[in-house]
């Protein structure tokens, strides 16, 4: 499938992450995307640098004082004291309810976490580098598909996007990449653009960004929010709000939950995707719904990821992938790769 890497990901490293209450190695690293991109080549499949600039599409999805703070965090921050450099700064306090998040405050940290869902996305040296690379690919790959270069095209980014909301940053992820897709989509002369985020955790920052709109559809899968990750957000009753009533589908499953459910709820999305007849669609295309995910509780298999992209490729639309999450090192490429493979394969 035809794919734009975005090669500063590895810009973006963070040491470490917090987990269960310990400091662990963090599982969203550079690997994890030149894995794929290695997979890839061995099969023959053709990687381009973006050479786009996706800087206008991330103004039409996220805020400008959001994008303001990541571009200039890591300078803000350097500035503060002679050894941060050395250190990655995790927010430490949020504007939970009560307190206000109208203002900017002036206090770095209070900004960091004004800006932060959680303490999953710490900002280094290079991740405005990465996390606006990442977004270039995106949106080279959505362009790619508006103009018809391609029937589908992959971006192959880290890291991740469904998480971050239109001014905020959490789970790995800063700017999304599914909406920049989608907009992009739309730029180009789509009147309405289906979302689907297989990725096992709730696309929270997506569904927050098309929640009042009708012009993108948001349909996913996930573990149920009530134990899993990303918790306050993905629910059944979540539909959408004024312009975008009905157009926001939730369907949890239990952590656990079996191919066979897994496969079901997919069969719903995918009926509800067809009746929307979107112009283009963009799968959210997380691969921790695998069985060895250390940090999830679905159960496909490598062969799984073969059958969903042959369902996705029996959709008959414009198809643009962007890679989310997936943490299995060992089969991590593979399963990405049989998705790829699986929707082309179908649609020659
Ligand atoms: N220690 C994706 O798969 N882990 N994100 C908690 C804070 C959350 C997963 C992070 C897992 C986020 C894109
Ligand atoms: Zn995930």
């Amino acid at each position: 499938m035809l794919t734009y890497f975005n090669q500063a990901h590895v810009l973006h490293a963070a040491p470490y992450e917090y987990f269960r209450g310990d400091k662990v190695v963090a599982f969203e690293k550079p690997e994890r995307a030149d894995w794929v991109a290695s997979r890839l080549r061995e099969r023959g499949h053709v990687i381009h640098s973006p050479d786009v600039d996706a800087l206008q599409v991330m103004g039409q999805v996220h805020s400008e004082r959001y994008l303001r703070f990541l571009f200039t965090a890591w300078q803000q921050w350097t500035a503060l004291a002679p050894g941060n450099a050395e250190l990655a700064p995790f927010p430490s306090v949020w504007p939970v309810r009560t307190l206000r998040d109208d203002l900017e405050p002036d206090n770095f940290t209070a900004k960091l976490g004004l800006y932060s869902m959680d303490n999953g996305a710490p900002i280094l040296a290079g991740t405005w580098q990465a996390v606006k690379g990442g977004a270039d690919a995106t949106h080279a790959a959505a362009l790619a598909v508006a103009h018809c270069k391609a029937p589908s095209a992959f971006a192959l980014t880290r890291p991740p996007g469904h998480h971050a909301g239109a001014d905020f940053m959490g789970g790995y992820c800063f700017v999304n990449n599914a909406a920049v897709a989608a907009q992009t989509l739309l730029n180009e002369g789509a009147q309405r653009v289906a979302i689907l985020d297989v990725d096992y955790h709730h696309g929270n920052g997506t569904q927050s960004i098309f929640y009042e709109r009708s012009d993108v559809l948001f349909v996913s899968i996930h573990g149920d929010p009530l134990t899993e990750y990303p918790f306050y957000l993905g629910h059944v009753e979540e539909t959408g709000q004024g312009e975008g009533a009905g157009f926001n589908v939730n369907l949890p499953l239990p952590a656990g939950a079996s191919v066979e459910d897994w496969f079901a709820a997919l069969d719903h999305a995918l009926a509800r995707i067809s009746a929307y007849a979107p112009d283009a669609l963009v799968v959210s295309l997380g691969l921790d719904t695998f069985a060895g995910d250390p940090i999830s509780k679905f159960a496909l298999q490598p062969d799984d990821f073969s059958i969903l992209g042959r369902r996705l490729a029996k959709t008959e639309r414009s198809s643009v992938f962007v890679f989310e999450g997936g943490y299995a090192c060992v089969h991590l490429a593979s399963n990405t790769v049989n998705v790829l493979e699986g929707f082309e394969l179908t649609l020659l």
